[in-house]
This record gives structure tokens, C-alpha cells and sequence, in this order.
């Protein structure tokens, strides 16, 4: 029996999942839309606590004043009477045509201000509903053709807009933290930022780098060969983990969004057992909420569309119960301990040891019997079938 979630889980969705209405570059729409305020009763029914946004998925690009008004009034009542919160929203910079070279590194100044506009109103729309982080995917950002695009002038405008955002948050008190999400192509060619490691080095040059982090998603890093799990730990690592898209993805293709779990299954019980087990004494890593970002597949109708919802988050909640197991299995912590992967928390130098001490210490060189050493072996197999093990439900 798969486990029943509960908004203590923080499980969110975006409104563009379960509202994917499964148009492709090669078909039409394969089912009706899906009105905001449905979706939000039908999730809050299945058990998420949290639903996030683009400005366009709620409001019709365009839309009037007293149109826009409207749709957030009518959002916010379901809100209210669901109890389903806000905790992210995020901006459309790529469906538009005026995005076609992207929004806040388009050529066309125009566009770029254009964008930065359009972004400055959604962050105010975040701040009105609660929201703590604000998700920028710069999926236009790029380039098809490497001599169209000044990539230095490219990050020195991105730059520029991200400076203004935050500086915006900090003036009005929004307290919101931005989250960079970063994906190798896909609208574009080549996007900017491509992956978890060139946005950490971004932010490292921006005015304010304490206020923003990183929404790595789970098929974008897949897409580049990326090993997800490790990025998550790097992440975590540098305190950058404001948000995460949870997905499912097989190899290196198109983005294809699956349910959580429905690509590689290892990284993902390696993901969750890292977000919940990972952090000080065993403990959660992360306490931020387990976003997915998925698309119902295109063959799917509309109780296909909440039947793949719930699986999401059954998928994540099987993994966390499995993982609780495996570190509670006296012979995985006798594996891990033989494995040796709990040393690598001992500092390689010994307390207050400068290089002259070390230097001076045979016994860290010239006296190591290095074939002796180099005969030792690590059983990393063995641990790992005792995951698969776990996994498979045979222990
Ligand atoms: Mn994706």
C-alpha cells in the first residue's frame, strides 16, 4: 500500500503541471484546460499543501487590469478555502513571441526592459500571496547560433536584472530569496546557466548572492549527464538549496518531465534519502517544499492527469520509507562502516597540523606501505546491492 500524503509532507505542484494540456511541437492539445481554481481544490484533495505559478498560468498574458484582479480574487478564495498555500512563484519569460531571443538577455533592449517590467509585477504578486521564493527559468536565455550571442554581455545583463530584483525585494521588505533554475537546452539551443554548477558561479557575481540560490530540477541536470543527487549535495553544501523541481527523466534527451521516480529510480532513492536522512544527525537536509515539476504525459486524460499527481507524491513517500529502512538496517550501517564513508567527515590533517608538521610526519609517506594500501578494497558494491535490496522491497 502506497502511503497517503498529508500537507505535513509539504508536497506543492505547479498550476502548468497538472494544467498541461499536453500540446507538443508535433501535436495539438490532448485535453480540455484546466480552470486554476479546480486545480487547487483537486490537489488540496489529494493531499499537497502548496501550489506554485507562472504570471501566465493564472493571468492571460495582456490581460487588463480588472481581468487580472479577478483571477487573483478568484485564486486566492480557493486558497482561502482549501488551505493550500503559496509557498513559490515564478514568470514567463519564453512563451510570448516578444521573448523569442529571450527576456532579460534579448539583443533588443526593448525586450529586456520590457521583461525586467513584467518580472517587477510579479514579484509584488508573490510578496501579496505569502510567497517566500521566486523561481526565475531563463529557458529563452540563449542562443542557437554562438556568434549572435555576446555570452559576456549576455551574464552582464542577467546580472543586471537579477541586482535589480533583489535590490527591489529589499526596498519594499518582501524578504523573498530568488532561485535560479538552470537547464542545458531546450526551447533554446544552448540556454545560459546550463547547469547547477555555472548558476552557482553566477551568483557568486552578483550585489547580493546571500539572497539567491538555486531551483535545480531533477531532468534538466539528467538532460546534461549530470548526476542529480550530487548536485543537490553541492548545493546544499554551498547553502543554495532554496527550492527543487522533482521529476522524472530517462537519459540524455528531450525534457520530458515524467513522475518523480519514473527515470532513474537509484539517483532518485539516493535523492530522497539525502533530503531527508542527509542533514545533522540524521535528520532532513532540506525542509523546503517537494516540488514537482512535471508533465501529465500526453497520452494520459484528465483522471490520468490526478492519478499521475498522486503518484508523484506516493513515489517520494515510498522512497523516504525505504530509505528510513535501509539506514536503519544493522548490516547497511556494518556496510557503510566497512565502506569506510563515514571517515571521509575526519579532517585529512590532524588538529592544528600546519604542512611543516605534516611534512614532517613519515608515517603520512615515506613510511606507507603503499601496495598494502592500494590491496585494501572498499565494497561499494555490496552497499549498493544492499539499496537495491531495500529498494526492491526485499528487506
Ligand atoms: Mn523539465
Amino acid at each position: 500500500m502506497a502511503p497517503r500524503p498529508t500537507p505535513a509532507d509539504k508536497f506543492s505542484f505547479g498550476l502548468w503541471t497538472v494544467g498541461w494540456q499536453a500540446r507538443d511541437p508535433f501535436g495539438d492539445a490532448t485535453r480540455p484546460e484546466l480552470d486554476a481554481v479546480e486545480a487547487v481544490h483537486r490537489l488540496a484533495e489529494l493531499g499537497a499543501y502548496g501550489i506554485t505559478f507562472h504570471d501566465d498560468d493564472l493571468i492571460p498574458f495582456g490581460a487588463d487590469a480588472a481581468t487580472r484582479d479577478q483571477h487573483i480574487a478568484r485564486f486566492r478564495k480557493a486558497l482561502d478555502e482549501t488551505g493550500l498555500v503559496v509557498p513559490m512563484v515564478t514568470t514567463n519569460l519564453f512563451t510570448h513571441p516578444i521573448f523569442k531571443d529571450g527576456g532579460f538577455t534579448s539583443n533588443d533592449r526593448d525586450v529586456r526592459r520590457y521583461a525586467l517590467r513584467k518580472v517587477l509585477r510579479q514579484v509584488d504578486l508573490a510578496a501579496e500571496l505569502g510567497a517566500s521564493t521566486f523561481v526565475m527559468w531563463g529557458g529563452r536565455e540563449g542562443s542557437e547560433y554562438d556568434l549572435a550571442k555576446d555570452v559576456r554581455a549576455a551574464l552582464d545583463r542577467y546580472r543586471e536584472a537579477v541586482d535589480l530584483l533583489t535590490q527591489y525585494s529589499i526596498d519594499k521588505g518582501y524578504g523573498l530569496r530568488f532561485a535560479l533554475e538552470p537547464k542545458p537546452n531546450e526551447p533554446r539551443g544552448d540556454i545560459l546557466l546550463p547547469t547547477i554548477g555555472h548558476a552557482l558561479g553566477f551568483i557568486s557575481q552578483l550585489a547580493h548572492p546571500e539572497l539567491v540560490g538555486l531551483n535545480p530540477e531533477v531532468g534538466h541536470e539528467q538532460m546534461a549527464g549530470l548526476n542529480y543527487a550530487h548536485g543537490i549535495a553541492q548545493a546544499l553544501w554551498q547553502g543554495k538549496l532554496f527550492h527543487l523541481d522533482l521529476n522524472g527523466q530517462r537519459g540524455i534527451k528531450y525534457d520530458q518531465d515524467l513522475v518523480f521516480g519514473h527515470g532513474d529510480l537509484m539517483n532518485a532513492f539516493a535523492l530522497v534519502d539525502l533530503l531527508e536522512n542527509g542533514g545533522p544527525n540524521g535528520g532532513p537536509a532540506y525542509d523546503g517544499p517537494r516540488h514537482f515539476d512535471y508533465k501529465p504525459s500526453r497520452t494520459e486524460d484528465m483522471d490520468g492527469v490526478w492519478a499521475s499527481a498522486a503518484a508523484n507524491m506516493s513515489t517520494y513517500l515510498l522512497l523516504k520509507e525505504r530509505a528510513a529502512a535501509f539506514r536503519a538496517d544493522p548490516e547497511v550501517v556494518e556496510a557503510l562502516a566497512a565502506s569506510k564513508v563515514g571517515d571521509l567527515n575526519t579532517p585529512t590533517l590532524n588538529e592544528g597540523e600546519g604542512y611543516e608538521e605534516f611534512l614532517a610526519d613519515r608515517s603520512a609517506f615515506e613510511d606507507v606501505d603503499v601496495d598494502a594500501v592500494a590491496e585494501r578494497g572498499f565494497a561499494f558494491v555490496r552497499l549498493n546491492q544492499l539499496a537495491v535490496e531495500h529498494l526492491l522491497g526485499a528487506r
